[in-house]
């Protein structure tokens, strides 16, 4: 059994309850629900868009690979609505990034974990201090807490929902 950190995010359409069909479908898929953190409400990071983001971290054991889980959450995210334009950012009813998988680190053109990006973005790391503050990441080798008291990204991070 692995532990499977994930960050749910979207931005259009009903937000909150496009966020817990996901779990419910990641409950069925992918593995069983350990924690989730509380819904955060952010600004788009990195593109321009009228409709701000809900952002929240779940926490799964699952006993599937990696690669087999980005293959059922992509399909989540499909039949949850997300069309996918070009490769930039944009709008979206819901994006499910495995931010880690054990202290696995993986690299390749479909999958890198842990998330590349993790460190540089306060609306991955305010969820993850919910569920995972001590957690340390096994690239960085730093917690998440030392992540966020380091991260220059002063993004306002909003509790939406406990
Ligand atoms: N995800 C992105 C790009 N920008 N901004 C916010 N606030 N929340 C996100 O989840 C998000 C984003 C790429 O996946
Ligand atoms: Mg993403
Ligand atoms: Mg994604």
């Amino acid at each position: 059994m692995a532990r499977v950190y994930f960050l749910l995010g979207g931005n259009l359409d009903d937000r909150e309850k496009i966020l817990s069909e996901a779990i419910s479908k990641m409950k069925l898929e992918v593995g069983e629900l350990i924690r989730v953190s509380s819904i955060y409400e952010t600004e788009p990071w990195g593109f321009e868009h009228e409709s701000n983001f809900l952002n929240q971290v779940v926490v799964l054991e699952s006993k599937l690979s990696a690669a087999k889980i980005l293959d059922r959450t992509q399909q989540i995210e499909k039949d949850l609505g997300r069309v996918r334009k070009n490769n930039q950012y944009s709008e979206r009813t819901i994006d499910i990034d495995i931010l880690f998988y054990d202290n696995l680190v993986i690299s390749t053109d479909r999958l890198m974990i842990p998330h590349p990006r993790i460190q540089e973005r306060a609306f991955a790391l305010v969820p993850l201090l919910d569920v995972a503050s001590d957690l340390i990441h096994p690239v960085e080798m730093r917690s998440i807490k030392e992540l966020y008291a380091n991260c220059p990204d002063r993004m306002d991070v909003k509790k939406f929902k406990q």
